[in-house]
């Protein structure tokens, strides 16, 4: 059986555009994913510390027959082969990879916790997702663009 996934995509580190641009590629022809759709890429203030260089932020949807704790480690695996870098919390990385949204479940998993909670929370994950699914809920039911108006300002940019 096949489940609708959304996976938020970001960057800060090296080349953050050409980072993102490739990981997208290996998303869509690695035959794990199907039927991929990403939104446009937004430049990003980092949320955190500040003393990190701005990110690329997009958000994808796709279809996969993977279970969510294979999808986890899968996306897991790309993380590493893109170099991923992460030498603190919440301080740069060379590409993060995180499930927002697997079908209609709730999972609360040591591992994994689905709706991402940044989901709700933060700019750079919401409007790109609402670029793709402006329709889109939560499994509870609430409407994904009821969340736009009280999150911080991250100083969005589309630059493709
Ligand atoms: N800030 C922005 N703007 N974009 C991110 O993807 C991002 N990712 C993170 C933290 C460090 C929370 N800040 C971020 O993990």
């Amino acid at each position: 059986m096949s489940t609708a996934v959304y996976i938020a995509l970001g960057a800060n580190l090296g080349e953050p555009v050409t980072t993102l641009t490739e990981a997208l590629a290996h998303l869509r022809n690695d035959g794990v994913l199907h039927a991929v759709q990403c939104s446009s890429f937004y430049r990003s203030r980092p949320m955190g510390p500040q003393d990190q260089p701005d990110y690329v932020n997009a958000v994808l949807a796709a279809t996969t027959t993977l279970a969510p704790l294979e999808l986890l480690d899968y996306l897991q695996q790309v993380e590493q082969q893109f170099g991923r870098v992460r030498d603190r919390r919440w301080g740069a990385r060379s590409l993060d990879l995180d499930l927002l949204l697997y079908g209609v479940q709730q999972i609360h998993h040591p591992r994994l916790t689905v709706p991402h909670v940044g989901l709700t929370e933060r700019d750079f994950v919401l409007l790109p997702l609402l670029e793709i699914a402006p329709a889109l809920a939560l499994p509870d039911g609430r409407a994904i663009k009821g969340f736009v108006s009280n999150i911080a300002n991250h100083d969005l940019i589309k630059i493709t």
